[in-house]
């Protein structure tokens, strides 16, 4: 069901000088940029492996775009610091029900929109060991949503 860490979620203050840092420390590069509105942040994904064909793996840095956003209030309690783990799989749709099946909570009936036309969802950490844990479809992947 799930395929490769898609990425791992890490909340900043300053999306710019987390992406200096990461690059200069790390020798990472910038893949993609956007601003999601409905889940109220501007992040960027840098490639750790792979190409950007569905398959890679990413560093995702998150500012929020208001105070009262998840990785707002994430960063209110917690500092910088890991958000959320990503697992890849091909139908997000069918491993949510899946997950649902066993007992866990989905964060949203439907997938909603994630990061380069991706497809996500997230699973409640109190269900995962205290670890905030996402489901992504890559973008142009099958998908049979219910
Ligand atoms: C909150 N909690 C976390 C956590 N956020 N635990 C582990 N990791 C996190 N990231 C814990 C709190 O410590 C608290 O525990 C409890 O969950 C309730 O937190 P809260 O903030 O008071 O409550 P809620 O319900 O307002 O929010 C928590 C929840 C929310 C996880 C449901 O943040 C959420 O819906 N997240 C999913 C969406 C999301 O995170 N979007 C941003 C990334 P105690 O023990 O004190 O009760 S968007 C993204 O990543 C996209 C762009 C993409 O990947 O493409």
């Amino acid at each position: 069901m799930f395929s490769r860490i898609d990425h791992v979620g890490i909340a900043c203050h300053d999306l710019d000088a987390s992406i200096a840092f990461y690059r200069d420390t790390f020798g990472f590069t910038v893949s993609h940029e956007e601003v999601n509105e409905e889940q109220g942040v501007r992040e960027a994904m840098l490639r750790a492996n792979g190409t950007d064909d569905g398959q890679a793996s990413y560093i995702q840095l998150l500012q929020p775009l208001r105070e009262d956003s998840p990785v707002g209030k994430f960063l209110a309690r917690n500092g910088e610091g890991v958000h959320h783990v990503a697992f890849g799989t091909d139908d997000v749709a069918a491993a949510g029900q899946a997950m649902r099946d066993r007992g866990l909570r989905t964060l949203s009936e439907h997938p909603r929109n994630g990061s380069m036309g991706s497809s996500i969802m997230f699973l409640h950490p109190k269900d995962c060991g205290g670890v905030l844990t996402e489901m992504v479809q890559a973008s142009g992947t099958e998908t049979h949503q219910t």
